[in-house]
């Protein structure tokens, strides 16, 4: 008898980790591909204008595109905060780019390792701490660098000879077929230091897209004449704020010889630093390229007008941004063939995002921040052969806000009630009626910092956007998206838009109620400024 029922017991606990293990067999695989600063103007997918990503747009083909993706906080480490946690920044804390992230932030990796997902992440991270919740990681220090990178592994620090999107694929790779455990659903972060400012491309790229000659945006000569002040006031302009050699590849000598202002000695700086991290073959093989480049401007600058030299930076920009985009679209090539000849594809996840949009040229930009359409929204496609129709398309009003939960319920995991996004998975399977999202909410804080951008929370329906410039000033902006979709004229003090004005300022107050935000907390994180030493007066 005792052994029978020891024998039932067995059975039965037998065939619950048999169905246990076929279920997790079941759970999807998921790659979080996300690259720097990469503008959905730059992928072909969105707008074929000035580059060709045949390898991102295959998620498009293969998989959905959103059109309408936006991000919470436009920048980088904020940006990455929200992605894992599942919050605004308000909440997970990590505002800005200053200060490192607060680790007691529970976050989804974490909960997906907890419930027997294998997880690794190789790339650029930007906490200044290292990520929890990991079997493997391999990140770069900070920004990290384009040539001959150093990293932060977790078997300790390393620095690697060659060209970083090449090599952090390599990881990607080398992990994929060494190191995966194929009794275990993974989570894996693939993540670009590209195409992030100083636009250092891989020779086989500059030495074709520096031939290349790029359609200017209709806006590079704005005025900001229809903005308020932040927009005037932001330090990001092409003409004014971007460096002649960091940026544009100038050499420093070279620039000073002829008299070209610098916007600021870092540009020199910078752009010598970087170069010395060449090998000698390196510098020759850019001296070859860029050499030449340097002498024609050397003969063309003395007789440049600001318009024209304004159109040489642009040009000079988008030939070294999209260089480096290009570079990561054949490496996203290089990880999505693997996954087909290894019979990956079908039931994983394969997402490609960026932590912001970014100007390219547009209102005469470089650089995000601003809730204003190129820094607000963000690229992003998603392929899962297994429940998502090819070439599908969704223009719910998404952000990265919702990637934990949707991963979360994709593994068949609850999420924390204290999540603040909404899963996508329904929209991924074509069912748009359970969305719920009809206005999102957003929140930059950077301010005083780098380009300037002034502190701003604001709200984003279909048809209108609302914002609130604070702190040193105290201006709203309304811009009519479907009127006026550049966004050129603040309508706010139009009497025409008081009843929308009126609608939507309600509406954005009972956003930040729900989304728990508040002039407390923004009263914090400016008191946090003054701590830090970055706001010097009393106010
Ligand atoms: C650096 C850049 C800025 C950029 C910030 C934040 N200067 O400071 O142009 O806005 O990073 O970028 S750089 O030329 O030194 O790169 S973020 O993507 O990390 O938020
Ligand atoms: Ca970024």
């Amino acid at each position: 008898m005792r052994l029978l029922l020891f024998f039932t017991v067995f059975m039965l606990s037998f065939s619950a980790c048999q169905q246990a293990a076929e279920e997790a067999e079941e759970r999807p695989n998921i790659i979080f591909i996300m690259s720097d600063d990469h503008a959905y103007q730059a992928i072909s997918a969105y707008d074929e204008r000035l580059i060709s990503t045949p390898n991102i747009d295959r998620l498009a083909r293969e998989g959905m595109l959103f059109t309408n993706a936006s991000v919470t906080n436009s920048i980088c480490a904020p940006s990455r905060a929200t992605i894992l946690t599942g919050k605004h920044a308000h909440i997970h804390g990590k505002i800005d780019n200053v200060f490192p992230f607060d680790t007691t932030n529970i976050t989804f990796p974490q909960i997906l390792h907890d419930n027997g997902y294998q997880t690794a992440m190789f790339g650029k991270l930007h906490f200044g701490n290292n990520p929890k919740g990991f079997d493997e990681f391999k990140i770069l220090p900070g920004q990290g660098d384009y040539y001959n990178p150093d990293f932060i592994t977790s078997e300790g620090d390393t620095s690697i000879q060659g060209y970083v999107t090449d090599i952090i694929t390599d990881m990607t790779l080398d992990w994929l077929g060494n190191r995966r455990e194929e009794d275990k659903p993974f989570m894996l972060f693939y993540l670009h230091k590209a195409s992030h400012r100083e636009w250092f491309p891989a020779p086989r790229h500059y030495k074709e897209f520096t031939k290349r000659t790029f359609p200017e945006p209709a806006t590079l000569f704005d005025d900001y004449k229809g903005r308020g002040t932040a927009a005037k006031e932001a330090e990001m302009n092409l003409l004014e704020h971007m460096t002649i050699s960091a940026d544009n590849k100038i050499y420093p000598e070279l620039a000073k010889e002829l008299g070209v202002e610098e916007p600021s000695e870092w540009g020199y700086r910078v752009f010598k630093s970087k170069y010395s991290r060449f090998t000698e073959e390196q510098k020759q093989e850019w001296d070859a390229v860029y050499g030449p480049i340097n002498e024609e401007f050397a003969e063309l600058y003395p007789t440049m007008d600001d318009s024209t030299f304004m159109r040489w930076k642009y040009q000079r920009y988008m030939q070294d941004y999209l260089a480096c985009v290009a570079a990561v679209d054949e490496n996203v090539g290089r990880v999505l063939d693997y996954l087909d000849e290894n019979g990956l594809s079908d039931n994983t996840i394969v997402v490609y995002t960026s932590d912001q949009g970014f100007y390219l040229g547009e209102h005469g930009w470089f650089d995000k921040r601003f809730i204003y359409d190129e820094s607000f929204l963000t690229p992003l496609l998603v392929k899962w052969p297994k429940k998502i129709k090819p070439g599908s398309v969704s223009n719910a009003m998404v952000q990265n806000l919702d990637f934990a939960q949707t991963f979360l319920e994709a593994a068949g995991v609850e999420a924390p009630e204290d999540m603040q996004g909404e899963s996508l998975m329904p929209l991924l399977q074509g069912d748009n009626r359970q969305w719920g999202r009809d206005a999102a909410y957003y929140h930059y804080y950077e301010y005083p910092g780098a380009h300037m951008v002034k502190r701003h929370y604001g709200i984003v329906t279909e048809d209108y956007k609302l914002a609130h410039f604070y702190y040193d000033i105290d201006e709203w902006e309304l811009y009519d998206r479907k009127k006026d979709p550049r966004e050129l004229n603040n309508v706010y003090n139009d009497p025409a838009y008081a009843k929308v004005v009126q609608e939507l300022t309600q509406k954005l107050y009972e956003l930040r109620e729900q989304y728990k935000d508040s002039e407390e907390l923004d009263q914090k994180y400016i008191e946090l400024y003054r701590e830090r030493g970055i706001i010097k007066e009393k106010q």
